[in-house]
């Protein structure tokens, strides 16, 4: 059997303080992990966005916040659970924008759910092609991280046999450009037209597999896997969409446009989106670069605000 390599001696190849961050995120799994149990239920009040926060939301929130400001390496944390961002050490290199909990609803069917971290040298609001790193967790059956610090996209397992360390999966990931699965997000009912028949062209003429588990790291790693499609588009009743660009967005499109995916936003890719309010929500469109093309070519994908 081939030698195991650890996450420790993979970031071994990237800025010496970025992989000290990482690896501080990769340290925080266990904890994490065991705590899911004992927070299956509760409910922890309301977020900036009128969300429910589970309790778990809020522990997992607070326990990375605390394990990030130890490392020295960070400025400020932006997350979807602070109501304002964490000023945590002012001439520290690094600044955070994080979903600690993305997928918390499926926390009591013990469906897939994860955490979805974005680091960054400059304070944001900027655009995701400045990002230094993006990484996720995703709490499945097994938990696996996946990493981007700008030279490939690497997944690790943790691994329990004897030591808590998470062991190299799948080195310089590649989207698959053919098949695959899609996933779509909000009510089809609610789409632009033009973008439900783009949805059914998915299936009558790109024969994907329908797979959508209900947290944005689950669906992603279907894609980043399998190839394929995956969408939270503009509605009616949100023209933005529903997920965040700092806290999720922009951080998983760097790793999926690394990995040879393309993303869209409905005018740009989310690694080009400007935007001055960190808090904004985004459509959000991820795909092979053919279907990704095919929608751009697409009349009306997105509602306009109000309309
Ligand atoms: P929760 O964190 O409230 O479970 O929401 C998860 C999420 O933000 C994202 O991870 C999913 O892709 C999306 O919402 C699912 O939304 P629907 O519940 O509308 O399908």
């Amino acid at each position: 059997m081939a030698q195991e390599v650890t996450i420790e001696e993979h970031v071994q190849h990237i800025d010496d303080e970025l992989a000290r961050l990482i690896l501080t995120v990769a340290g925080m799994s266990v904890d994490i992990r065991n705590e899911f149990p004992h927070r299956l239920m509760g409910i922890a009040g309301t977020n900036k966005y009128g969300e429910v926060v589970a309790e778990l939301d809020a522990w997992v929130n607070d326990y990375i916040c605390k394990k990030l400001a130890a490392t020295g390496l960070v400025r400020k944390i932006y997350s979807e659970e602070l109501v304002q961002p964490m000023l945590v050490k002012e001439d520290a290199p690094f600044v955070v924008a994080m979903d600690p909990l993305d997928g918390s609803s499926n926390i009591v069917t013990n469906n897939p759910f994860g955490t979805i971290i974005g680091i960054y040298r400059k304070d944001l609001p900027v655009s995701g092609d400045n990002l230094a790193a993006s990484l996720y967790k995703l709490y499945g059956p097994i938990t696996t991280l996946v990493y981007d610090a700008g030279k490939g996209v690497h997944e690790f397992v943790k691994h329990r046999k004897g030591h808590a360390k998470y062991c190299l999966l799948n080195e310089n990931m590649r989207v698959p450009s053919e098949g695959g699965v899609f996933g779509l997000g909000g009510e089809p009912l609610d789409w632009t037209p033009e973008f439900l028949g783009f949805a059914k062209s998915l299936v009558k003429v790109h024969g994907l597999k329908l797979r959508y588990c209900g947290a944005f790291v689950g669906d992603f790693s279907q894609i980043l896997h399998k190839g394929g499609f995956f969408a939270y588009p503009s509605s009616v009743k949100s023209p933005k969409g529903k997920l965040r660009l700092f806290y999720e967005a922009q951080p998983m499109a760097k790793i999926f446009e690394d990995a040879g995916g393309a993303t869209w936003s409905g005018s740009e890719s989310l690694l080009q989106t400007k935007c001055d309010d960190v808090n904004v929500r985004t459509p959000l469109y991820f795909g092979s670069k053919e279907l990704v093309e095919l929608l751009k070519g697409v009349k009306t994908v997105a509602h306009k605000d109000g309309e």
